[in-house]
């Protein structure tokens, strides 16, 4: 029996929403076979930020190389890499790999306000990393940080914003429109040809923990599997929102999206 296969670099989220955790599960959620190499820990809790343990670079090459070649993912995605020689070390591996479908969330402060990208790494990211993407899935924070300049205020903002994405080698941009305030949640998608919006209701939660994760992970499952980076983006935009729409709360500050979502409201 044969599955699609995905890999996911990034970091180990402690608490279980966001980084690696969320990744799996999404994954297995979305019926692909799921494999992970994290680089770094991420043990935050809301009165420390100590909590942070980054991993050697042989230990992140050695799990690249694991699951390259004893499975042999057919998508692959980055989040949390936070140093510039982590960055340049995955890219390298990026680049002479067989893996084509590339999914590149360029992570930079969690939910809860980590710090997931070292400022002088940001350069070292859009260098080497964004021109071997398939897709990049930056939020508007993360979209004004690249391009050094404002973040979008207006869906035609983005539209902007998306095309000098473009420029800096990616095939695809999605730049996720969560943030914009009195705005439905849009999403445009970019291919230096054609602009594509992706527009949902606004949940009005806190508890989304987790969610850029676990959208470029729907990304990467969907991908595996064969489709078209805007059908992908389409089955990733329509979980995301499920798992927002019905995330939970722990009773201390910010929640999880759930990533179980979208197969439990598929069943009702
Ligand atoms: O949600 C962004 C994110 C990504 N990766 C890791 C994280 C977080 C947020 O906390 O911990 C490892």
């Amino acid at each position: 029996m044969s599955i699609p296969r995905t890999l996911t670099i990034a970091g180990s989220a402690a608490q279980g929403s966001a980084g690696i955790q969320a990744d799996l599960k999404t994954f297995q959620e979305l019926d692909v076979y799921g494999m992970s190499a994290i680089t770094a820990i991420v043990a935050n809790n809301s009165t420390t930020e100590q909590g942070m343990f980054t991993q050697p670079l042989e230990a992140i090459e050695a799990q690249i190389y694991a699951s390259m070649e004893h499975v042999g993912p057919n998508a692959l995605k980055t989040g949390m890499l936070f140093t510039e020689p982590i960055i340049k070390r995955i890219s390298e591996l990026i680049a002479v790999s067989s893996v084509k479908k590339i999914v590149v969330d360029p992570v930079m402060i969690g939910k809860m306000g980590s710090q997931l990208l070292q400022d002088e790494a940001i350069q070292t990211l859009i260098e080497h990393l964004l021109p071997l993407a398939t897709i990049i899935t930056p939020n508007l924070q993360e979209a004004a940080r690249i391009l050094d300049e404002p973040a979008p205020r207006s869906p035609e903002d983005m539209e902007e914003a998306a095309r000098k994405l473009y420029k800096l080698g990616p095939n695809y941009v999605l730049l996720k429109g969560g943030s914009l305030t009195n705005h439905s949640a849009v999403d445009i998608l970019y291919d230096g040809d054609t602009m594509r919006r992706y527009e949902s209701e606004r949940i009005d939660t806190i508890h989304t923990s987790g969610a850029g994760c676990t959208y470029s992970a729907a990304i990467t499952a969907e991908l595996a599997k064969g489709r078209t980076v805007e059908s992908a983006v389409q089955i990733a935009k329509s979980y995301v929102t499920s798992a927002i729409r019905d995330a939970l709360s722990f009773n201390r500050g910010i929640g999880s999206t759930n990533h179980a979502a979208y197969r439990k409201n598929e069943q009702r």
